[in-house]
């Protein structure tokens, strides 16, 4: 069933792709990550993310010691592969017609990663709003406020759920304290996917 929650501005839609909308949606990120293979960056203190990574579209997400950037190709210096058509309909559904996402960010998760509470703040207009696809094993996700530090609330986010953070959430901190590995059967060898589709540029 699908449901609407909102938690700090950020919009939850629980259950939003049923079971086969999200395995025709793996099948698109596997064929991204052949063209574009996970890799794990560094951040600016050299700290090996434990969180797996690529991209799809103009731009894509990296971070090494130099700092957190976009770049317009993976680090093997083949251009990202297009964002996969059923991804943009997400977007097109629920954010804009008018002006496509150019970053699809894929974030990988195995056993054990997580990703501390951050800012999203690499892109050039905030006016954009973020949206978010969770796929496979079920994670918690914790949000804070635009401010550091301050107190935080935490929702579960299960395979098919779909957030939209926009307006004052847009930069709100947010992280993913931990995956509940081997929940979801949607993956074969476990795991979750998270993707994020941001205007860049
Ligand atoms: C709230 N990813 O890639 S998605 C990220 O599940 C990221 O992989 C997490 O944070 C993940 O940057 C969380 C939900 C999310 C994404 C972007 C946001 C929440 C957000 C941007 C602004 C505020
Ligand atoms: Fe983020």
């Amino acid at each position: 069933m699908r449901t609407k929650l909102e938690i700090r501005g950020v919009e939850i839609l629980k259950g939003y792709l049923d079971p086969q909308a999200q395995a025709d949606m793996v099948s698109d990120i596997r064929e991204v990550v052949r063209a574009a293979p996970l890799f794990s960056p560094e951040t600016r203190f050299g700290k090996k993310m434990s969180v797996a990574m690529t991209s799809a579209g103009t731009y894509g997400w990296y971070t090494d010691r130099r700092g957190y950037r976009y770049e317009r190709k993976h680090p093997s210096g083949v251009h990202w592969p297009p964002i996969p058509e059923r991804v943009l309909a997400v977007w097109r559904d629920l954010v804009s017609a008018e002006r496509m996402p150019d970053c699809c960010l894929v974030n990988f998760y195995r056993e054990g990663a997580k990703m501390g509470l951050h800012q999203d703040r690499d892109e050039a207009d905030f006016s954009w709003p973020v949206l978010s696809i969770s796929l496979g094993d079920a994670a918690r996700f914790r949000i804070g406020s635009v401010e550091r530090g301050g107190t935080t609330e935490s929702v579960w986010l299960d395979s098919g759920d779909v957030c939209v953070m926009g307006g004052e959430a847009r930069l709100v901190h947010h992280g993913i304290d931990k995956v509940r590995f081997g929940s979801s059967s949607l993956l074969s060898d476990g795991g979750r996917i998270n993707l994020t589709l941001r205007v860049v540029d």
